[in-house]
């Protein structure tokens, strides 16, 4: 991990395996399976353009990733997790996956993951103890909360909102007010 990553995104690695960690603990899921995916979520982050599509054509992902670090990096940990270091835990694979995005119908250990990234000890932004704070009490509010705060991130950048994380929103909004 250490060769693949900055030393920045190695500690931050880090620090979402300890928040998925803590969460997994107050949520009730598997605390091994989540330290994994929180280590390795970022895995392809620090790619240079020309291995990131290279490992998108030669695992066979979707061609809207080519040129997209942003969404590619996650898609393509998934990718060597699987294929490469032999992980078969679709539910960690689904974790590593969706952790940019989310999406509809995550499950809990998707959930941890996705929320352990934004709010880990080495995030700076104002609010993080407000954002830990809920991620405690409020697994739910507070992936709806980051994924408001990423939409409107990207919108007030003119960037593509993707459809998962649309659909993340709405379905973690309905689960919220009860409606699945
Ligand atoms: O890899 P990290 O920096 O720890 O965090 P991340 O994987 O959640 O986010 C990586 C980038 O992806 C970040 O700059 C925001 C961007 N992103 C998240 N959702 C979307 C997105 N970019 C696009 N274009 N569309 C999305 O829906
Ligand atoms: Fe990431
Ligand atoms: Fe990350």
């Amino acid at each position: 991990m250490k060769d693949n990553l900055k030393e920045s995104r190695y500690i931050h690695s880090l620090g979402v395996e300890d928040m998925a960690v803590r969460l997994a603990k107050t949520w009730g899921a598997d605390i091994e399976k989540a330290a994994f995916a929180g280590r390795y979520h970022d895995i392809a982050k620090n790619f240079d353009e020309e291995r990131m599509d290279s490992c998108v054509i030669k695992y066979g992902l979707p061609e809207e990733l080519i040129g997209n670090n942003a969404l590619a990096h996650s898609k393509v940990a998934a990718a060597i997790l699987q294929n490469d270091f032999g992980v078969c835990d679709e539910d960690i694979l689904n974790a590593v996956r969706f952790h940019t995005t989310g999406r509809k119908d995550m499950s809990l250990l998707e959930e941890i993951i996705f929320v352990a990234d934004a709010v880990e000890d080495n995030r700076t932004y104002n609010d993080l103890k407000y954002y830990q704070q809920l991620a405690e009490t409020d697994l739910d509010r507070a992936c709806f909360e980051i994924i408001e705060y990423t939409i409107w991130a990207l919108e007030s950048k003119n960037r593509d909102i993707h459809k998962d994380t649309l659909e993340a929103r709405d379905w973690v909004w309905k689960k919220i007010k009860g409606d699945n």
